[in-house]
This record gives C-alpha cells, sequence and structure tokens, in this order.
C-alpha cells in the first residue's frame, strides 16, 4: 500500500455513499473499496455533489473519511451536469460517436461550478496542518487543478481521467481546448487509462502551446514547472469479485438462471443504456446472426441487462426507444410458436450477486462498445468466471482500454462492422472447450496482477513523483 504521509483529498462528481432502506453506506464501486485502506491510514476528505434533500451525514460506518457535500442549484446541474459534461465533453472525449452540442452558457457554469469545488478543497486545506494530496478524478472537474494550483499552492494535486482523451484533431474542435489543458497541466501528474490516450493528451498539448518539451512520462512547461501524464490502467477487485462469484447467494441464483435457461446458450450484455456502448449495433449483429441461423433461434438466449443512465439528456431517451425498438423487432420476427423469446431485455440494475451469477451463466459475454475508456464489466466476468471454473467466451470490442490488456485471449470485434460480429458470435461458439478455458484463466491472472489496489498505489505513488519532478 502506498506510503502517504499526509491526508489524502478525493475530489469526484459525486461522494462514495448511497443511501438504502438500512440506511447509508460506501458505494460498492472499485474506487471506493480500494481507497478505504489508503483513507483509513492518513484520513482525509472526499468531495462531491449531493443532491440528497435530508443532506449527507459527514460519516459513514466503513469509510474513515469526511464527506464534504456540494449542492448545486437544478441550473447549475443543468448547464455543468448534463450540458457541457454529458452532452459536450462525453461525445467528444469518445471519438464523436455522438454530436457534441456547443453550448456557451453550459461553459460559463461548468466554470462556476468547478470553481466551487476548488473553494471546497481550499476550506477542507485550510483545516489541516500539512498541505493535503488532492485527487481529482474526471471529465467533470478538468479545470480543478489549475484553480486548485492558486488556491493551495504547496498541495501535491493528480488527475485521472475515466474516459478516453480524444485525437488531437478531435480535441482541438472544443472552443475551451486551451483552458481544459491549462487546467489539467496545472496537476503533478495526469492519469489515463492507456497510453494511446496519454499521448493523444501530449500531443493536444503540444499542438496548441508552444515551448512544452517531453522526456519519457514527464512535460517541461513553459513556465519552469515540470508535470508528468501516465498511463495507469484501472481495474477491480479481483479477489473480492472471484469471492463473490461462488458466495452461496450467487450459486442459489446460478440455479435459478440455469433452470430458466436450460439447453441453450446464452450471450449476455452488461452496460450503462449509453451510445457509446455499441448496444444497438450488438442488437444489428443479433439480428443478423438469428437471420441466417434459424436453428439457433431455440438454441440461444440472449441477455441485455441495461441499466437505466442519464435519462435527463434526449440522446439517452431516444437510445433507449431505439434499443427497446430493436428488441421488439428480434423478438417479433425470430420467437418461435411454444418457444421462449430469443432477447431478453433488463431496464434496469441488478443486486451483484445476480451479476457474479448472470456472468457465470455466460457462454459468450459480449463487451462490445464503440469506444470505452477501459470497461470494467469485461474485468469482472474473465475473474467471476475463472473463479466458478469456466469456459466463457469475451467477445471484446478493439476500442476499449481493456483490449489492450488482454490481446488475443478474447474474441475482438469491430463493432462498426455488424455483419462480422455477428459472423464472430458464431465463431465464438465453436472454439474449443478446454481453449476457452486457458483464455479466462489467463484474462483473470491479468485482471489478477493488477488490480485496483495497484491502481491506487500506481497513482498516488505518479502524484508524490510529479510534485518532486523525479
Ligand atoms: C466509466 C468509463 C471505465 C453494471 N451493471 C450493473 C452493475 N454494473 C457495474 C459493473 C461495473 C460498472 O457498473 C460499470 O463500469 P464500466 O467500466 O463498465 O463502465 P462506465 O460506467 O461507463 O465507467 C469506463 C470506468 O469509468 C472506470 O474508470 O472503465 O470506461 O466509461 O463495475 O459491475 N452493478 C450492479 N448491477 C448491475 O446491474 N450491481
Amino acid at each position: 500500500m502506498s506510503e502517504l504521509t499526509r491526508p489524502l483529498v478525493v475530489v469526484a462528481n459525486r461522494l462514495p455513499v448511497s443511501r438504502g432502506p438500512s440506511g447509508w453506506t460506501p458505494s460498492s464501486g472499485g474506487l471506493v473499496t480500494a481507497m478505504r485502506p489508503v483513507i483509513e491510514q492518513v484520513g482525509g476528505a472526499w468531495i462531491g455533489w449531493d443532491d440528497d434533500p435530508d443532506g449527507v451525514p459527514q460519516r459513514v460506518d466503513g469509510l474513515a473519511c469526511d464527506l464534504l457535500p456540494i449542492d448545486l442549484s437544478r441550473a447549475q446541474v443543468r448547464g455543468y451536469y448534463h450540458g457541457l459534461s454529458n452532452r459536450t465533453l462525453w461525445p467528444l472525449f469518445h471519438d464523436l460517436v455522438a454530436q457534441p452540442v456547443i453550448e456557451r452558457r453550459w461553459w460559463h457554469t461548468y466554470e462556476e461550478v468547478n470553481r466551487r469545488f476548488a473553494d471546497r478543497v481550499a476550506q477542507a486545506a485550510a483545516d489541516s496542518d500539512t498541505p493535503p494530496m488532492v485527487w481529482v478524478q474526471d471529465y467533470h472537474l478538468t479545470l480543478l487543478p489549475a484553480m486548485i494550483r492558486g488556491l493551495v499552492p504547496d498541495a501535491p494535486i493528480g488527475f485521472f481521467l475515466h474516459i478516453p482523451f480524444p485525437p488531437p484533431e478531435l480535441f482541438a474542435r472544443l472552443p475551451w481546448r486551451d483552458q481544459v489543458l491549462q487546467g489539467m497541466l496545472a496537476a503533478d501528474s495526469v492519469g489515463f487509462h492507456t497510453p494511446q490516450y496519454r499521448d493523444n493528451f501530449v500531443r493536444s498539448v503540444q499542438r496548441l502551446f508552444n515551448g512544452v518539451t517531453v522526456l519519457g512520462d514527464q512535460l517541461n512547461l513553459p513556465d519552469g514547472r515540470q508535470m508528468r501524464a501516465v498511463a495507469h490502467p484501472i481495474s477491480i477487485d479481483a479477489a473480492e469479485f472471484a469471492q463473490l462469484a461462488t458466495s452461496d447467494d450467487t450459486e442459489s441464483e446460478l440455479a435459478e438462471l440455469r433452470a430458466q435457461f436450460k439447453d441453450r446458450k446464452v450471450f449476455l450484455g452488461v452496460d450503462r443504456l449509453d451510445y457509446t456502448k455499441g448496444i444497438r449495433h450488438r442488437l444489428q449483429s443479433i439480428e443478423l446472426l438469428l437471420e441466417r441461423n434459424p436453428k439457433l433461434r431455440r438454441e440461444v438466449a440472449f441477455v441485455q441487462i441495461a441499466v437505466p443512465s442519464r435519462d435527463d439528456v434526449q440522446e439517452y431517451r431516444d437510445l433507449r426507444t431505439e434499443v427497446e425498438t430493436e428488441v421488439g423487432r428480434i423478438n417479433g420476427r425470430f420467437t418461435e410458436p411454444g418457444h421462449d423469446v430469443p432477447v431478453h431485455y433488463l431496464y434496469r440494475g441488478v443486486p451483484r450477486e445476480s451479476l457474479a451469477a448472470y456472468y457465470r451463466l455466460a457462454d459468450v459475454m459480449c463487451v462490445t462498445p464503440l469506444k470505452d475508456g477501459m470497461n470494467l464489466v469485461a474485468k469482472e466476468f474473465v475473474t467471476v468466471q475463472a473463479a466458478g471454473d469456466g469456459a466463457g467466451v469475451l467477445l471484446l470490442s478493439e476500442f476499449c482500454g481493456t483490449s489492450i490488456e488482454f490481446g488475443d485471449d478474447a474474441v475482438r470485434t469491430n463493432p462498426f462492422d455488424v455483419e462480422s460480429q455477428s459472423y464472430l458470435m458464431e465463431s465464438a461458439l465453436e472454439l474449443e472447450e478446454d481453449d476457452r478455458r486457458a483464455r479466462v484463466a489467463r484474462m483473470a491472472e491479468v485482471v489478477r496482477e493488477g488490480d485496483v489496489y495497484n491502481w491506487v498505489d500506481q497513482e498516488l505513488a505518479g502524484i508524490e513523483r510529479g510534485r518532486s519532478g523525479l
């Protein structure tokens, strides 16, 4: 574990807690799990937007840090979150798989909200004897490192981008490209999932600013400062998922699912309902597959778990309509009298044990985004499969960060080529069982070796190193 000598302040769009029937609990994501031991060791705070009408408690059992909420007005949420973050930056950073919307008033709100976050960091720093290490997460807060640098000059600052960084010629379309880069460059270390995103960032900096020199990971800036741009692939808590894979609850869910899908091969998709995830293209491939192979209409089932996401945004509501129309059309065309429908569509999230049971059940896991920073579903799937001695195939888009780590052990697909993708789905069913099991085991080993604890260590050590100019 990282040897931090100062308190840590994490800044993210949301706070890492959620309110359930039995009160407030830490959220279940990997980032929160991995941060827990570090925060327990050095103490600190987490700053994030909170919209709970009754407010968030200052502490929640199981998370040893102060929760410092930021409340935003409806107009701020519209401009900063739904607008600039999710309708401008999100599509632009995902290689324009949807058209970004450029709205100057959103930009002003984005600046204003980033400033609110920075002021909160400054307050937290004022309460601490030594300047804390500040670790900023993601595209909602790109301006924050520069703002914090102005308010707390001695704090080591890190920034991690959870989504891709686009090629310079796409990034250059952003009217506020200089401000975004200046914001990020003020950090001591800026982290990306892959060397390609990192290089895109560095090339954008070189294209837009004169006098920047690059030496390995280090950038020497015209004002004499040095900082680092690094590739640190995020991951999951592999041990926790391996345990979940064979828990009693998962086993009993799995037994029910196996009875439900008896004698059928199961293809699985698990995604937020987002246009970057390639769900429509996937359904089109399924349609072609069933068109070509009447026999498969009874022999396979496609389960798509589509977790509701950003349904305040028009593009996401449109996507839902398109996906549901496609599911209806496939089932309408290919359901045979007296038999079950080929596509099972769940528009909801499921509990973790059910998710693990679906991962174990799947014969082919379809992770086919058009663009995805990393994609943790793929890592969770191989981990759960391997723990259950499974032999499921991972059909994996070449346009996500995970594909770099898994190489040819996944069946790699170009999701834009829906016809080839439909043939790959077919051939996935034909791989030998021993081969499939060996591939899963190798991919799970890759995940085990680079789990989320490892990622947190790399990131925090990188910030220290960036700060000290090493
Ligand atoms: C962003 C980047 C990057 C999904 N369905 C259920 C459920 N999930 C959980 C999965 C997984 C997480 O949600 C999704 O993570 P992804 O990485 O796949 O995708 P994004 O949400 O788009 O995340 C991405 C990530 O940030 C981290 O940097 O990898 O590229 O886009 O953990 O398990 N969890 C439960 N029920 C569900 O139905 N409980």
